[in-house]
């Protein structure tokens, strides 16, 4: 055996990517790029501050009110107590069987949502379903804040589950570039949020992509309010925030007064037309959704959109949507009607044409290869039934029992008594978040697992410090990247951390022998790695791929796997367009649905049976005196949400966050380049630096996710975390996914003489 305190330098991985990490005495020293890389990321160069940083967790922790009977009014302004792993364990299992006896396993809130890190075993909130499911169950959550809005409503449109959709029937990089003629990306296709990807993405491709596109001449539209969301090289149509649906009507618009729209296809492939086409026209509400009605509401010349028009109808198009679009108030309609659009284009269904969804937004989309499945780690079976839209979090802990629509059902919310959170920061990735720090109140117990002092770890009762990836040993594996990694451990845990499973299985156990049997099976982490990966490797033999066994992986640290394919027998829709009655989608008609009668039945004012346009109630189109400016939340380029924040949060040069705000909005408001500001609403007020700019659009400004929450009590975050102004409400009651970007906003310069140090 080597010297584990000498120089040494190994490979991990995580959701940015692989890279290379040097420790020399048993410390982290520095990151270097993973050689494999064409594009490596700058993400984890922050690393050898931020796993020692003081914001670690160093001890399990009590919150003093909540030891001392005080409930949760104190919540995020109280002190912790620090306490020995096992006294700390036995108050938290004991009060998880406290809540499960008292009031049953439905007053556990479980969701526990978030990235948590990349690794097939060692993921947080896997353990976190695993081991409550053993306790009896607890109320979960559906869709995710990325996508949970078009989770809902894409199933009515193509009859496929959205995520099967994303990662499964859409083009791969090469399809398009060898067939598409004409990229139309709605919210553009940005290479930083490509950087990331769940579980990873080791090869970054997309800036070397669009290389490709533009030498073979494709003609590559960004629509959105950044030109900065497509690489260079890309036309830029500024469009108003909230405003595609009525852009994509307008299209639809040209295509049928200038007989462009391919009828064949559409008697073919789909139904309700015949429902959709007198709202396009106007035969109904006396309003043809023409260019010239579209050009103001979208801040675009009409006779830029018949040009569009004409050219998406004459040559291969694929339009892709990013996400963003459906983190909005009614995301479901720019959703369903880019579908309609390409539904009139009849190109869906030949390669490189049609509709794709997120497109960049996460590295993995568009790789073209066999998964090979298999190393999920099980979480059992739930034996709650009770599921909230992810989103609703807010709501559910204001208004126990309330009766709420989702998806064509009336639910009600559960009484929660007790949350647990292991792998997530609701305090960085919920909208509104005065307002959930006032519910957040209302549980009688909750538990976080966390490696940093979070904004949500101090606002827990029981504190858990969890290691990071890089303190224990894991398998590093996604089903879209063609690498496999062991992951070394590379340094001791930090202070008295414990991995999630340790945590998990000390519960268990205290919950009596038989839960402890059922959550481990027996295995200690070694076990489960190695019973993992025989898993894994089965499968793989099952498709003619060798791999090592586990000591070989270990010793080899990572490989490559031999899974690239074509897209050949990879999209739903080739053989449905080839004959839709022998392959059918799963939709009540088989078709496309341009008219749901399924979403027509259940009466939704805010999601009627066809895309129409409904504007959100925040946008520039509603804009006031009082909030004149549309602010966008985008992820961060600079790092993956608010995860090793810790080190940046005390940087100047990096904290307050930048707001992206055009050069008239500044000048208005007397505000030059790099000064300190204000942004605000009725909601809230952030901290920020402003960085003018003439790549967004005028009245709008982007403030980035990802910086933490502070302790700013009633003034301003300091840090400048968007989420203190966004607001919480449903997309509608079909999807109840985020409506983050709808945010209304003022923006102030802060006088020299008041800005902190
Ligand atoms: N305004 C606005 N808000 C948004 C969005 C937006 O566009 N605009 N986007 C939303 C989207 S799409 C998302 S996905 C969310 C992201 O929100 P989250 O997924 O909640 O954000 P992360 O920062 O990734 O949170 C992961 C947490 O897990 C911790 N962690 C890491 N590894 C481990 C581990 O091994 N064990 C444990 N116990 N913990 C660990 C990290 O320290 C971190 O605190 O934000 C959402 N919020
Ligand atoms: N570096 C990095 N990459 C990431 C992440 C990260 O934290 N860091 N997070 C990952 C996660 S969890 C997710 S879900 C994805 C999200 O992927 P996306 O949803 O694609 O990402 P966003 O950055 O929220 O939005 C992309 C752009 O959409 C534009 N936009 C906003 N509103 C509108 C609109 O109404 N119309 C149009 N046309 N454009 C609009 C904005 O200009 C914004 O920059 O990113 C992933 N990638
Ligand atoms: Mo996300």
């Amino acid at each position: 055996m080597s010297d584990p305190r000498a120089r040494q330098t190994r490979v991990t991985t995580s959701h940015w990517g692989a890279f290379e990490v040097e420790t020399e005495g048993g410390r982290i020293r520095a990151t270097r790029p993973f050689r494999d890389d064409p594009n490596p990321v700058a993400i984890p160069e922050i690393l050898p501050q931020a796993v020692y940083h003081e914001s670690r967790v160093a001890r399990p922790a009590v919150r003093r009110g909540w030891l001392e009977g005080r409930g949760g009014a104190d919540r995020g302004r109280d002190t912790f107590i620090d306490l020995p792993w096992d006294e700390a364990l036995d108050i938290a299992a004991r009060e998880i069987d406290r809540v499960r006896t008292t009031h049953g396993n439905g007053a556990i809130f479980g969701g526990s949502y978030g990235w948590s890190s990349a690794g097939r075993f060692h993921h947080a909130q896997s353990q976190a379903h695993r081991f409550l499911n053993m306790a009896g169950g607890y109320v979960a959550s559906f869709g995710s804040y990325s996508t949970g809005c078009a989770q809902a409503i894409m199933p009515h449109v193509f009859g496929i589950d959205f995520l099967k959709l994303l990662y499964q029937h859409q083009d791969s990089w090469q399809t398009i570039a060898h067939n598409t003629q004409t990229l139309v990306m709605f919210g553009g296709i940005n290479a930083k949020n490509a950087q990331v990807s769940m579980g990873g993405i080791t090869r970054h491709e997309v800036t070397d992509w669009f290389e490709t596109f533009h030498k073979g001449g494709m003609a590559c539209l960004n629509i959105g309010p950044q030109k900065t969301d497509a690489p260079e090289g890309c036309d830029w149509m500024a469009l108003r925030p909230g405003s595609d649906t009525a852009l994509m009507l307008a299209l639809a618009w040209v295509l049928e007064d200038e007989g462009l729209t391919d009828h064949a296809f559409l008697a073919r492939a789909t139904v309700g037309f015949e429902r959709f086409r007198p709202y396009l026209t106007g035969e109904r509400d006396g309003v043809a959704k023409t260019p010239e009605w579209a050009g103001p509401i979208c801040g675009v010349a009409p006779d830029a959109i018949r040009t569009l028009a004409r050219r998406m109808a004459t040559t291969r198009t694929l339009i892709t949507v990013a996400w963003s679009l459906q983190r909005a108030h009614h995301g479901e309609q720019p959703y369903w009607m880019s579908a309609v659009l390409a539904a009139m284009l009849g190109q869906i269904g030949l390669p490189g044409g049609g509709v794709g969804y997120g497109y960049g937004a996460i590295g993995g989309v568009g790789k073209s290869m066999r998964a090979i499945g298999g190393m999920t780690l099980s979480q059992g079976r739930n034996a709650v039934r009770d599921v909230i839209p992810v989103a609703r979090i807010a709501d559910m802990l204001r208004n126990p029992g309330a009766a709420y629509a989702f998806n064509g059902e009336t639910r009600h919310y559960p009484d929660i008594r007790l949350v647990y959170w292991a792998g997530g920061n609701p305090f960085h990735h919920h909208q509104d978040l005065n307002a959930l720090d006032a519910a957040w109140r209302t549980p009688e117990t909750i538990i976080v697992n966390e490696p940093w002092w979070t904004a949500t770890a101090k606002r827990a009762d029981i504190v858990f410090p969890a290691t990071t990836p890089y303190e224990r040993e894991d398998i590093g594996s996604s089903k879209l990247d063609d690498y496999l990694f062991f992951m070394p451990r590379l340094i001791d845990p930090v202070g008295e951390a414990r991995d999630d499973y340790a945590i998990f299985a000390g519960l268990a156990q205290r919950l009596g022998a038989q839960e402890h049997e059922r959550f481990t099976e027996g295995r200690d982490a070694d076990q489960w790695l190695r019973h993992l990966y025989a898993g894994f490797r089965d499968t793989a033999q099952a498709m003619d791929i060798d791999l090592p066994d586990f000591d070989g992986l270990r010793a080899r640290n990572w490989m490559r796997l031999p899974v690239e394919c074509g897209d050949e027998g990879r999209s739903i829709f080739a053989p449905f367009r080839a004959d839709p009655d022998a392959a059918p989608l799963g939709t009540p008609s088989g078709r496309i649905e341009i008219f749901s009668q399924t979403i027509d039945s259940f009466g939704y004012d805010d999601c009627p049976g066809h895309p129409v346009w409904l504007p959100a109630d925040e946008w520039l189109g509603a804009a006031t005196p009082e909030a004149p400016l549309h602010l966008i939340s985008p992820q961060p380029g600079d790092k993956l949400h608010s995860q090793l924040e810790s080190a940046l949060a005390d940087q100047p040069d990096a904290r307050p966050e930048r707001l992206a705000i055009h050069p008239d909005d500044a000048h208005a408001r007397g505000i030059g380049d790099g000064d300190l500001v204000e942004v605000f609403n009725a909601r809230g007020r952030a901290r920020a630096r402003a960085r003018i700019c003439d790549t967004i659009r005028a009245g709008v400004v982007a403030l980035p996710t990802g910086a933490w929450f502070g302790d700013a009590g009633c003034g301003p975050d300091p840090h400048g975390n968007p989420n203190v102004l966004t607001r919480d409400i449903g997309t509608s009651q079909l999807g109840q996914g985020t409506s983050a970007h709808s945010t209304l906003v003022d923006v102030v310069g802060i006088p020299k003489g008041d800005a902190p140090d």
